[in-house]
């Protein structure tokens, strides 16, 4: 396992931002003017990961399972500390197309409905993969199979444009071992061209979804896996096939540790021009050593601007599809472990407690430098008739509590789907407030909202009202 110096599991949330000086120096205030104190340390600290990771424009996630929907202790779980969902098993392709041209939605819409009535995110998956193909699929090969791949593609896409803030288009597509070769399959025997054709067919029916290629034992970056991937990846990025990310899937496990160097694998992706986002997080073990692992994994994240996101495939220990390994944040009871501790605090920028008491630098009588209030930014990913905007919310020097932007759009111009954020309207002036996870941003921190819109949505002027 990685060498690492730090010790203990919980710890109280202390963040970088120092604020939490600011509130000893009011209860010193406090106690001098003979007031009762009223004790709140971390008071600026988020306290689940969904609000934490979208402090630092990023998703923090869990696979869910439809037929876990009726149960109130996974669900209240889920709807407290998440922010995206990935269907665990439902929109696989034995689940979404059963006989070939029957396409069943039914699951995986309940898992997309549940979340994006709560205003989180969806990750697709997945899209063309070797395993978890129905009967019909498993008997095809050649150009028939292509086909058939190509129009389960349009058709899952299809049905989801709009929702899918990233769909995993191929999954495991590469051989284990020193080869760096891809996987023999019915599908790579179609021809080596099968994963590009996938993602040109992902674009052509869903072009606001970012596109991933999705793969397991990639996080280790010596390895001939991560090094085949990363060269598809760069090939991709060359010829202008359309790829918008990497998943790297880290299932960690005594034969498959976390490495070292997965920051470097992070970055290096990175560095190609993609996001990278760390889709099946589950690390085996207990107590301290793995809760230290989770903190290493969220902090190699936090170091790569581009890793936007992480999820963890499953809720309690109980869900995982390796339930004996205990890898997950939640025993089997729906309590947090030491691991969920680790996270929430990395997530808040958590650095080992202080050694020595804070100093006592008097407040100060006028407020700091820099607008209160907040900014906002836009991004754009347009194609013909429509478009993907990104919005970045940045607060000012007193933070937010919530927050709302307001955008003209071009006449013609109209929302049909918005994430990480309630939309009021959606032609002309169209009103984008925080949801329950994200109001809340530090001072100089930012998070960020999209929506999807038809027509075109160029020239778009924010602006941000801090509450
Ligand atoms: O967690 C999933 C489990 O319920 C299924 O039985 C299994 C079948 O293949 O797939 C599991 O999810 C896998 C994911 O789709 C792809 N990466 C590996 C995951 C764990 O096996």
């Amino acid at each position: 396992m990685h060498s690492n110096s730090e010790r203990g599991g919980a710890r109280r949330p202390v963040n970088r931002r120092g604020l939490r000086v600011v509130s000893t120096v009011a209860a010193v205030g406090a106690l001098a003017a003979g007031m009762a104190l009223v004790v709140t340390t971390s008071a600026s600290a988020a306290t689940t990961l969904g609000a934490s990771a979208a402090e630092r424009g990023r998703y923090f996630g869990a696979a869910v399972a439809a037929n876990k929907l009726s149960d109130n202790t996974y669900v209240t779980i889920l709807n407290r500390e998440f922010n995206s969902v990935t269907p665990e098993n439902e929109m696989k392709i034995d689940a979404t197309e059963p006989q070939q041209g029957v396409f069943t939605f039914a699951n995986a819409d309940r898992i997309v409905n549940h979340a994006r009535g709560r205003g989180m995110q969806v990750r697709g998956h997945t899209l063309a993969w070797h395993s978890q193909q129905p009967g019909w699929m498993q008997n095809m090969s050649g150009t028939a199979l292509r086909a058939a791949m190509l129009n389960h593609v349009t058709q899952v896409a299809t049905h989801y444009r709009g929702q899918i803030h990233s769909w995993d288009v191929v999954n495991e597509a590469f051989a284990d071992g020193s080869s760096g070769a891809r996987r023999d399959s019915n599908l790579q025997r179609t021809g080596n061209d099968w994963i590009e054709a996938a993602f040109r067919a992902a674009r052509a029916a869903d072009p606001g979804a970012k596109l991933c290629y999705n793969d397991y034992n990639t996080d280790d970056w010596t390895h001939a896996k991560t090094q085949a991937v990363y060269n598809l990846v760069r090939d991709f990025k060359t010829r202008g096939v359309p790829i918008d990310c990497v998943g790297l899937q880290s299932h960690f496990n005594p034969n498959s540790p976390y490495p070292g160097n997965y920051r470097t694998t992070l970055s290096s992706f990175a560095a190609l021009g993609v996001d990278v986002q760390i889709t099946e997080l589950d690390i085996e073990g207990s107590g301290t050593t793995q809760a230290n692992t989770y903190r290493n994994v969220v902090n190699d994240c936090l170091a790569v601007a581009r890793c936007t996101g992480i999820t963890v495939w499953g809720i309690r220990d109980t869900d995982s599809w390796r339930a004996s390994g205990t890898p997950l944040l939640f025993d089997g009871n729906g309590n947090k472990k030491p691991a969920y501790d680790a996270t929430l605090a990395a997530l808040n920028g958590g650095t080992p407690p202080p050694t020595t008491p804070p100093t006592t630098t008097p407040p100060p009588t006028t407020p700091p430098p820099g607008g209160a209030g907040c900014t906002a930014s836009v991004s754009l990913n347009s194609w013909n008739g429509g478009f993907v905007a990104t919005v970045r919310v940045t607060a000012g020097s007193s933070g937010t509590n919530s927050w709302a932007v307001t955008l003209t759009l071009p006449s013609g111009a109209a929302v049909t789907n918005t994430w990480n954020a309630q939309a009021s309207g959606n032609t002309g002036t169209v009103r984008f407030a925080n949801v329950a996870y994200n109001g809340r941003v530090a001072p100089g921190q930012s998070t960020e909202f999209g929506f999807q819109g038809t027509g075109s949505g160029t020239g778009l002027n924010p602006t941000c009202t801090a509450g």
